[in-house]
């Protein structure tokens, strides 16, 4: 199996803003299909046309881990100020401080990442040692009928389906772990206001209306428990090959 990744950049005035990115294991004679897919949709951005586009294509060697899929849920909210009172309300239930919480609202509100921020589940404080960069979750793809599965039952609930099974795909392979107690997220994209917390004990927990339409906001937190081995934390979810099943 192959590891397969793009990123897209635009420089702007000397710094390279991150446009997207995509991920996926596949095997030989699926690489050219998604090749093309991820120039595809790295051209196509609502965000704007990149400069760079980098492809990444690794032959895998680990062994490849099973997770389990998180339940999914949606959770209708009318405005990002009711979303809030439901993430508050989930999210501190679970062993999240308030403080934590408003520290990943303040990181995804305020800075562009091309990864998570990793914050202290209690004390708020952030742990990831690059934070202009974060940490990005790589190396994951969902298996095929679970795919099937998924798309069948979220049909009728966004006009991005793809959007959703990479994200719950992200978020399962995050939430596998123990030092995880909990992610939040908010797409970056201007058109999208879905976004999400996750967890072992809360499942996938789709939030509509997240944040206003046209606001190009948005980031991840994962809330850890500590003490943990961060680097041990962090080449799992960079480099641990895992297909969510
Ligand atoms: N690993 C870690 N962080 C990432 C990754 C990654 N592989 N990819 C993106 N991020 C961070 C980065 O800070 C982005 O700015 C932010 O997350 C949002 O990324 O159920 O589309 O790709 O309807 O814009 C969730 C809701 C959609 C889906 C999430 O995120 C649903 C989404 P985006
Ligand atoms: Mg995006």
């Amino acid at each position: 199996m192959w590891s397969l990744r793009m990123r897209s950049s635009i420089n702007e005035n000397g710094i390279e803003r991150h446009i997207s990115g995509a991920e996926g294991i596949y095997n030989l004679n699926e690489l050219e299909i998604f090749l093309k897919k991820f120039l595809k949709r790295a051209i196509e951005h609502p965000i704007g046309m990149p400069d760079k586009i980098v492809f990444t294509v690794e032959k895998i060697k680990e062994p490849i881990q099973n997770v389990k899929v998180l339940p999914l849920k949606t959770i209708f909210c009318n405005s990002p100020e009711e979303a809030y009172e439901v993430i508050k309300e989930n999210i501190l239930k679970i062993g999240v401080s308030e403080k934590a919480l408003y520290k990943a609202w303040e990181v995804i509100r305020n800075y562009k990442m091309r990864g998570a921020t990793i914050i202290d589940s209690l004390s708020g404080d952030r742990l990831e040692p690059d934070k202009e960069r974060g940490v990005r979750v790589s190396r994951i793809q969902m298996d095929k009928n679970r795919k099937i599965q998924i798309l069948r039952k979220i049909k009728n609930l966004t006009n991005q389906p793809q959007r959703v099974i990479e994200a719950l795909t992200l978020a399962s392979k995050v939430a596998s772990l123990d030092d995880v107690v909990a992610e939040i997220c908010v797409s970056d994209n201007p058109d999208y206001t879905t976004g999400y917390i996750a967890s072992r004990k809360l499942g996938y927990l789709r939030i509509t209306n997240i944040k206003k339409e046209g606001e190009s906001i948005g980031g991840r937190a994962f809330f850890v428990k500590t003490p943990l081995n961060i680097e041990k934390l962090i080449y799992f979810l960079e480099k641990t090959p895992v297909i969510v099943i």
